[in-house]
């Protein structure tokens, strides 16, 4: 139906077309013939048009779509993107950048606040920051002084730490965040947790005098270790920030 349609208004356009010529030539001559003879006889001939036509148009369209699918396939291949994937990919893209600037942000936090502890004379070791005072206080004026720094006295875990404290005293001594003022004998630490691994001087803790509850730290060449002594007596002290992590 449709196609008989486009047949029709085919053959009348050419007709049209054949008059109009005659007219602009201003001839008295009669009007030529239309090459589509009306009715019955041109039907055959217009539905061969019609099929040229609709097979150019098919051909053309393969062309295209040939074309598309082959510049889809080199995009793809190009940037090395799966299709199915690239919205996901994209988006974890996003996910990650903002991910790695918040980290960034909190790194460079993190280093502003190093730098600014390294100023003030913290040392930084295995995730703990340490100050070693040049001033002398008693065993608790020390530990006060530690609370405003927000640190507290240093507690001692590892053979390592003994040792990186030795070497950051020179030869000197220290209040340590050791004693046993609240029960003799049961040596605590500051956070309260018992004395479990020890590193006393040879001979230590004597409690001479039995006035000694609190500990410092020796770093001499023939005296190193822990020793207790009288919690009023002024001496240098360790301030220990726990937990620096990187
Ligand atoms: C000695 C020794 C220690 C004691 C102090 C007190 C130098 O070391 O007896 O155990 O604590 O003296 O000054
Ligand atoms: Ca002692």
């Amino acid at each position: 139906m449709r196609q008989l349609l486009i047949v029709c208004l085919y053959a009348r356009a050419n007709e049209r077309r054949y008059k109009t010529a005659d007219f602009n030539q201003q001839t008295t001559q009669s009007m030529s013939p239309c090459p589509f003879p009306r009715r019955r006889h041109y039907k055959e001939p217009c539905y061969r048009v019609a099929a040229v036509g609709f097979g150019l148009l098919c051909i053309l369209l393969l062309a295209a779509v040939t074309v598309l699918a082959t510049n889809n396939t080199q995009l793809q291949i190009s940037y090395n993107i799966p299709n199915d994937n690239f919205q996901t990919n994209y988006s974890n893209l996003v996910k990650l950048i903002d991910q790695l600037q918040k980290e960034n942000a909190a790194l460079q936090k993190k280093l502003a606040d190093l730098a600014k502890h390294a100023q003030l004379g913290w040392v930084y070791f295995s995730s703990s920051l340490y100050f070693i005072s040049t001033e002398k206080k008693s065993w608790t004026d020390s530990r006060q002084d530690c609370s405003r720094k927000g640190a507290d006295l240093v507690i001692i875990s590892s053979r390592e730490e003994q040792e990186f404290i030795i070497k950051q005293l020179d030869g000197d001594k220290a209040w340590i965040g050791l004693s046993d003022r609240s029960t003799e004998r049961v040596w605590k630490w500051v956070d309260g947790t018992a004395l479990t691994t020890a590193y006393w001087a040879k001979g230590e803790p004597n409690d001479a005098g039995n006035e000694e509850d609190c500990a410092e730290i020796w770093s001499s060449a023939d005296r190193k270790g822990w020793n207790d002594v009288t919690c009023s007596r002024k001496e240098r002290w360790i301030c220990e920030k726990l937990d620096f992590q990187w």
